[in-house]
């Protein structure tokens, strides 16, 4: 029994992330010299079951949004508790801080602290055995390359323009490698950013949070129609090769207290929003949509799923939030056909391996997940090949922390070389 995997010290400091905003890091070293960094990212456009991210509230300090009593709890609470165990104990270590923290929601020490120090633990643990983390995690079975969900236009919450749906993706589907599916999202990423110009002028290249352009649209049908165009220009077919891909994320336009979802300018009751989707479907080649109803409605994805599934993957995301019992119950009425993977809204990384495992074996399609709000942390990178995929999504081909994700993924192809499979040449589309 080696003792090189014994947890030395664990470390953390207030760091800052892609919109500005302070957040966590967590560095954990082992007595055989491992070290495994990792930083929270943040969403915006939160799911109200999401596990607690916990920030100071101390307006004198960066406006609130501080994270250091995560930071602190780390330090005092977190770190006693795990100094002199094995890395490799991934579950008990998650336990062990589900436990110190005590509460449902991970409140008190902040799912933003936990989720750093689980996933810094797994570096940590890989470091040591000098294996990358994508291997130490899936062993000699991973070797699926996922596709890559590529938000280029961004709306909602994540951008300061009147479209309602807050993320539309080109999704490469129809080539041989990663790297060549990233080439040609690259391509038409840049296309789209010429078609934009000439149509709307030079202010409507400005980008939103997750680095794709925040154009002054209004409706849905403006920005699909734009990326048809460019996917064209470019040369590619939109059946076979490159689809598109919505994250309604309905919750932030629903009102709840009229029930209406307000999009394109309208006022939508449930069963126009149902048929308004509908309509989309049947004019467009769309792949999937993720979060087509406000968060609570079970029911609502249900119905979708019944009547366009065989078209669509209808995904959740505020809806399930990485959290077992909520895909328990989207499985039991049939809501989802695809769920959205976000370590932080969880906590653990035990936590989102199992939600992972429970969704395989439902036939369900797993997107592992950035946050809007992101860092050049990459574990999503290796958390997606290591389960094999079949989906990434991780925003535009641009700005820092988006292609610190594609980038390892491309390392990570070059390293398996002939091993590796590229999701889109084995994944059964609906
Ligand atoms: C989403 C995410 C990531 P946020 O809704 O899927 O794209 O956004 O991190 O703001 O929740
Ligand atoms: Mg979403």
């Amino acid at each position: 029994m080696s003792n090189a995997y014994i947890i030395k010290y664990v470390d953390s400091l207030q760091v800052v992330d892609s919109r500005g905003d302070p957040t966590i890091e967590v560095v954990v070293g082992t007595v055989g010299g491992g070290i495994g960094r990792a930083i929270a990212p943040a969403g915006a456009s939160r799911g109200k079951y999401e596990a607690v991210e916990l920030r100071d509230g101390n307006l004198s300090r960066y406006k609130g949004r501080g994270v250091e009593k995560a930071v602190g709890n780390v330090i005092n609470f977190i770190a006693p508790a795990i100094q002199g165990l094995d890395s490799r104990k991934q579950r008990e270590i998650d336990k062990i801080m589900i436990q110190v923290d005590g509460t449902q929601n991970k409140e008190k020490l902040g799912a933003n602290a936990i989720i750093a120090t689980s996933l810094a633990v797994a570096k940590a643990a890989a470091d040591t055995s000098k294996i990358p983390l994508f291997q130490y995690l899936g062993g000699i079975r991973a070797r699926v390359l996922p596709i890559p969900m590529l938000n280029i236009i961004n709306g909602g919450a994540h951008a300061g323009n009147e479209l309602a749906v807050q993320e539309f993706m080109i999704v490469p589907i129809g080539f041989d490698t990663f790297s060549e599916a990233l080439r040609a999202a690259i391509e038409i990423y840049k296309e789209l950013k010429s078609v934009l110009k000439e149509k709307y002028g030079a202010h409507a290249i400005n980008v939103g949070d997750e680095g794709g352009f925040a154009p002054p649209m209004k409706f849905v049908k403006e920005a699909i129609e734009v990326l048809l165009t460019s996917i064209k220009n470019c040369g590619y077919e939109y059946e076979n090769q490159v689809k598109i891909s919505l994250d309604a994320a309905a919750s932030q336009f629903y009102i709840e207290n009229k029930n209406i979802y307000r999009i394109d300018g309208r006022d939508l009751k449930h069963e126009e929003m149902l048929e308004y989707w509908k309509d989309l479907v049947s004019e467009f080649p769309i792949l999937s949509i993720e979060d087509p109803f406000q968060e609570g409605d079970f029911e609502g994805y249900a119905k979708l799923r019944k009547e366009i599934g065989d078209k669509v993957i209808i995904v959740g995301d505020d809806l399930t939030v990485t959290n077992t019992e909520m895909l328990k119950k989207a499985l039991h009425i049939n809501s989802v056909m695809g769920v959205i993977v976000k370590p932080n809204q969880v906590g653990t990384l035990s936590e989102t391996l199992d939600f992972i495992e429970l969704a395989k074996l439902n036939g369900i399609a797993t997107i592992i997940s950035h946050r809007s709000g992101e860092s050049e942390d990459n574990s999503i990178a290796h958390i997606a090949v290591a389960v094999n995929g079949p989906f990434i999504k991780t925003g535009a081909p641009a700005r820092g922390e988006r292609t610190a994700k594609y980038n390892e993924l491309l390392r990570i192809e070059k390293y398996l070389a002939s091993e590796s499979v590229y999701a889109g040449k084995i994944y059964k589309f609906v």
